[in-house]
């Protein structure tokens, strides 16, 4: 259970207020004037700022520390939301552009690790959110239920090498879910940040991960976001798991899903981290010394880039390996947030 569910904004407000050395983009962009005047609005789908700040209030250590309640929260709370989207995506205007996936058949990159010495496994994801739906805070098991349905409908359309069958996590035995998180197919609820946004309401209903035959495409259903669309394989031919990836995006959007979407902020996701092309394509790279240096994070701030650990985001480095992907999702096309990885990963 969420420690924070109960607690009113006020309260919430208050664990902020005390948090002093808290470095989220909560703690630094809502001041009291901009909570004072937002604690009272409700958003289309019944959405409060309190809903919104609850994770980064009981956890000061957040790097971003709020989402959005719903996709309307975007618009009833942008007076917050609006100015740590900004931060985050290092943008100064939210005019997000079309879609742009590039030419996946000349893309003029294809494994970026030929000799194998380096990287263990490449991954690029997206996520999507169903239009009409809540986001955690807000959502109601008969929600889950629907959307998981839903989605499992479009995912039976899917042929060839993206053909594959869903595994709901009701039923499955823990034995089997801890393989698969070990093997990073799998999410699990251990995440305390997203708990305290909702994210775990009545787990494990609603939840569950397709894969292709090949495994080398999953589909996330319900866990963070309504969905997450990964392409995935061991080694570092990036062109080959992009290039899959947009095969299956096309296919999906022309299986009858519609998408949340909002003009200047692109695809709509939980987390104002993820909006716009919500893409995050990473490595697992052996970068022991790189990662030992004192300027190691400058050096990934320099180059648009995040380190996370290798079982999850907040998760340790093992082995010297780290998770090396793009940081910036929103005021950039797809294909250029991947070359922003690409050249970073290079470097
Ligand atoms: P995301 O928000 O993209 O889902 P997380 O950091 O939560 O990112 O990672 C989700 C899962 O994906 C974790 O189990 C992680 O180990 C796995 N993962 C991420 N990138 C890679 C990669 N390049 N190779 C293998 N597994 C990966
Ligand atoms: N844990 C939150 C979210 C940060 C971005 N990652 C997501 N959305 N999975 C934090 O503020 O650290």
């Amino acid at each position: 259970m969420a420690q924070g569910a109960n607690l009113t904004a006020d309260e919430l407000w208050a664990k902020l207020e005390a948090a002093k050395d808290s470095k989220s983009l909560l703690k630094k962009h809502l001041t009291k004037t901009l909570f004072d005047s937002n604690k009272d609005k409700v958003s289309k789908f019944k959405g409060t700022l309190a809903d919104c700040m609850r994770s980064g209030c009981m956890n000061p250590d957040s790097g971003v520390g709020i989402y959005a309640s719903d996709p309307d929260a975007y618009t009833t709370f942008a007076e917050v939301l609006d100015p740590v989207i900004k931060d985050y995506h290092k943008v100064d205007s939210l005019n997000h552009p079309k879609p742009d996936f590039g030419d996946v058949d000349n893309l003029g990159f294809g494994d970026l690790d030929p000799s194998g010495e380096l990287i263990v496994s490449t991954r690029v994801r997206v996520g999507r959110s169903h239009a009409s739906y809540g986001f955690p805070p807000v959502l109601t098991k008969e929600d889950r239920v629907e959307m998981e349905r839903k989605t499992v409908a479009a995912l039976e359309t899917l042929k060839g090498e993206l053909a594959g069958e869903y595994n709901p996590l009701t039923g499955m035995t823990a034995d089997k879910q801890k393989q698969l998180t070990d093997d990073h197919f799998l999410f699990n609820d251990s995440d305390r940040f997203l708990r305290e946004a909702g994210g775990y309401n009545d787990w494990p209903t609603g939840r569950g991960i397709f894969f292709s035959s090949n495994k080398k495409f999953l589909v996330w259903v319900n866990e963070e976001d309504h969905l997450r669309f990964i392409s995935m394989q061991m080694g570092g031919n990036l062109g080959e798991v992009y290039t899959r990836l947009v095969k299956a995006i096309k296919a999906l959007e022309s299986s009858g899903l519609e998408f949340a979407k909002k003009d200047n902020l692109g695809y709509l996701t939980f987390c104002p981290s993820n909006l716009g092309t919500t893409l995050r394509a990473s490595v697992h790279i052996k970068i022991p010394k790189l990662a030992a240096q004192p300027d190691f994070k400058e050096f990934c701030d320099k180059l648009n880039i995040q380190a996370r650990g290798i079982h999850g985001e907040h998760t340790e480095s093992v082995g010297g390996v780290y998770d090396i992907s793009n940081k910036r999702r929103l005021g950039l096309t797809e294909i250029q947030a991947l070359q922003e990885m690409r050249t970073g990963v290079e470097e």
